[in-house]
């Protein structure tokens, strides 16, 4: 791999995009690289992924602009479906991944952000979709995630104007979780990762699973959703032994290792 790397500490993974030339911009070689990772994963050892970008400056700068300068509609078409197929995989991936965004998240950089299910950012972090100044629309599902995560009306602001935004707005409008000063951000990320690690991966995976695909449906249908996933966590051994040493809590027990059965 040129562009990422990819490494296993325990049951947690670290997913670095790592192009820092170019402020780690995708291009088609940096999304088939994290493509070909991503299917990699063995889901039987990491219940965590954390995704983020190399070097001081910079989580994603957006899609390669140099590259996508030349493009006909056809090949526009066929980049584009590279990211969303990508990101989309990010998204629906069983296990949490986390988005530890140290710098500029922009464009494509934002998107991909978005395809994470928790968002931590540095102080220096810098978001935004810059892409009407550029002459396109966000390609990468931005249009749609950010109008979910934020709300119709702030998502509308920032793409309209393609202004970007600090830190601390990003936090102020839900757009990330917490900030940490550059050095704190890996450290965070990782202690938030192993205590997600550290919990019931079958039910874990079924909350991921639950909030994303209900969010799609009627409140009806998603509360069947959630029963049924609920369902699915009885008679495994996380649930037995979970419930089994609060149970006998009288005779205190280890806090269960959990297990993928
Ligand atoms: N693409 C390619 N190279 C980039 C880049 C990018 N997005 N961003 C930065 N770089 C490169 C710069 O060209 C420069 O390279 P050299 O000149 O050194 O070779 C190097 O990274 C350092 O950048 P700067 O010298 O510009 O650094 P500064 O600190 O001065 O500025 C900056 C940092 C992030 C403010 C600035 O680089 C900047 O504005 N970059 C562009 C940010 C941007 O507009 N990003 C959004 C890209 S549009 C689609 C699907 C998806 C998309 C489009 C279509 N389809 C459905 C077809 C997505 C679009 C986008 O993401």
């Amino acid at each position: 791999m040129s562009f990422i790397q990819y490494e296993v500490q325990g049951m947690v993974a670290v997913l670095t995009i790592d192009r820092p030339k170019a402020l780690n911009a995708l291009n088609s070689a940096v999304l088939e690289e994290m493509d070909a990772v991503i299917d990699a994963i063995d889901l039987n050892t990491v219940r965590c992924l954390v995704i983020t970008g190399s070097g001081e400056k910079s989580f994603v700068a957006g899609a390669d602009i140099g590259e996508m300068s030349t493009l006909t509609k056809a090949e526009g078409e066929a980049f584009g479906k590279k990211g969303n197929d990508v990101f989309r995989k990010i998204e629906t991936l069983p296990i949490p991944v986390i988005a530890a965004i140290n710098g500029f998240a922009l464009g494509g950089g934002n998107e991909l952000a978005m395809s994470c299910d928790i968002r931590i950012c540095s102080d220096n972090a810098v978001f935004g979709q810059p892409e009407v100044g550029l002459g396109i629309t966000p390609g990468f599902g931005g249009t749609q995630r950010l109008a979910r995560l934020v709300s119709p009306g702030m998502a509308k602001q920032l793409i309209y104007t393609g202004r970007n935004i600090k830190a601390d707005e990003a936090k102020r409008i839900g757009l990330v979780n917490e900030i940490y000063t550059q050095e704190e951000l890996m450290p965070a990320a990782l202690k938030m990762a192993s205590g997600i690690a550290k919990n019931a991966p079958i039910a874990v995976r079924n909350c991921k699973k639950a909030i994303n695909e209900g969010l799609e449906l009627g409140m009806d249908e998603a509360l069947v959703l959630e029963e049924k996933l609920f369902g699915d966590c009885f008679e495994t051994h996380d649930q037995v032994e979970g419930m089994g040493c609060f149970m006998s809590r009288e005779k205190p027990k280890p806090r269960p290792v959990f297990t993928n059965n």
